[in-house]
């Protein structure tokens, strides 16, 4: 018998690579996307399957973490197996503009979906993986942070993530349900969302290396991540899905760069040196030219910022098996190449008289 998948957030950058992962694995792979008055399936068109054709393994439905009927609705149809839940408001920034909305999709949704499982009566059938973050360490109270760490969350987006985090446990231990969290580490890759840093400055410095900007804009070059590849993650929220009882991991490199570091290891790829000026709110970077090509701008600031996180992945290398297959290098240089093909096609489109748009965030 084949499996059933069903992945909130399939459009995202994690339910993207693990509808491929799933498909690969020969599950059948069900996926929720929000209606948007544009397409918004660019990271999973190469999956697509014409709706016309029989047994296809790869189905989209319509539905919303915000709206329980639609949860049901499907959850009902599909009966999966596995159920990843994915979807959120996932920006830190963002959820300081949009907190209560964060709150309803990333809290209030894990909790819908948890609910829609018992409701149908699928707590023996259904196993429910929750996409927990290291924002739940916030301001760390252990270094390196592991299972045990305290959580401290230091966003509306962490605060929200932090409910969902124990609504999973609560449901696993009242319901005896297979329900866990994977604690996931700060996890990027070339369909990495433009707004999130790492992307951001890959794309930046692609584009100012061929003329399509001038400067890149950041917040707090300070800040430390522990980056692993979206490719490596999505592998053990499936193997935190195939154990025996439910557990929840932490998944990390055990590495730490920072923001600076990375904006560095992307230059590099590209062949520009950065010379580093000033500090806090008056630093910059500039070329070999002397040209300002990075800046400080604090309206990046966050009003409570996380600014140091490094994840002890012990339990996951013992009990899954996990070592991270990409290296801080590899995927900063992977990011870069697929920028700068993405600039390289834009920079032919503004040859040709074409005008392409410039968009600061
Ligand atoms: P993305 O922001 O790339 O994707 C989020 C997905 O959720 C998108 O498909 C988005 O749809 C969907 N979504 C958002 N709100 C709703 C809603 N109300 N109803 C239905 N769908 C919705 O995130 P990632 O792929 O990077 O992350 C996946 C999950 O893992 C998220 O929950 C995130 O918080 C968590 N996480 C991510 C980490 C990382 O480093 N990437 C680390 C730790 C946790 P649309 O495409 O329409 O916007
Ligand atoms: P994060 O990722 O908040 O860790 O959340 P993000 O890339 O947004 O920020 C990382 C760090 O970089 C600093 N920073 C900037 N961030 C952005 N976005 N834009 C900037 O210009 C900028 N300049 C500096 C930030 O202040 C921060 O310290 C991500 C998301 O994927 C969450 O959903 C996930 O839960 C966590 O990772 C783990």
């Amino acid at each position: 018998m084949q499996k059933v998948a069903l992945i909130t957030g399939i459009t995202g950058q994690d339910g993207a690579y693990l509808a491929e992962f799933l498909l690969k694995k020969g599950y059948i792979v069900h996926g929720i996307k929000r209606r948007a008055s544009l397409f918004n399936t660019d990271r999973i068109d190469h999956l697509y399957q014409d709706p016309h054709v029989s047994n296809r393994n790869f189905i989209l439905h319509y539905g919303d973490m915000t709206d329980s009927s639609s949860l049901i609705r499907i959850i009902q149809q599909v009966q999966p197996d596995e159920i990843y839940n994915l979807a959120a408001q996932s920006h830190v920034a963002v959820s300081f503009e949009e907190p209560e909305y964060t709150a309803n999709s990333d809290a209030l949704g894990a909790l819908r979906v948890l609910e829609a499982i018992r409701i149908l009566g699928l707590e023996k059938k259904s196993r429910f993986y929750q996409a927990s973050t290291s924002e739940l360490y916030g301001l760390v109270q252990e270094t390196p942070q592991k299972e045990t760490t305290p959580f401290y969350p230091r966003s509306p987006y962490a605060v929200a993530k932090l409910y969902a985090y124990w609504i999973t446990v609560n449901y696993r231990e009242a319901y005896g349900m297979y329900a866990c969290n994977g604690i996931l580490f700060n996890h990027e890759s070339p369909v990495r969302g433009e707004t999130f840093v790492t992307r951001k400055i890959t794309r930046a410095l692609a584009r100012i290396k061929l003329g399509l900007q001038d400067c890149l804009f950041l917040g707090n070059m300070d800040a430390k991540r522990d980056w692993g590849h979206a490719k490596d993650y999505v592998e053990m929220q499936w193997l935190m899905l195939q154990q025996d009882h439910a557990e929840d991991f932490v998944i990390a490199t055990g590495v730490q760069y920072s923001v600076r570091d990375f904006v560095d290891a992307a230059a590099e790829e590209l062949g520009i040196k950065i010379r580093w000026e000033g500090s806090g709110v008056d630093e910059k970077g500039y070329d070999a030219a002397g040209k300002c090509i990075v800046s400080v701008d604090p309206r990046y600031f966050r009003p409570t910022e996380v600014e140091t996180l490094l994840g002890d992945p012990t339990k996951a290398k013992t009990k899954l098996g996990w070592t991270p297959k990409v290296t801080f290098k590899e995927l900063v240089a992977e990011m870069v190449r697929e920028d700068l093909k993405a600039s390289e096609r834009d920079d032919l489109c503004r040859r040709e008289g074409f005008k392409t748009f410039d968009y600061h965030e």
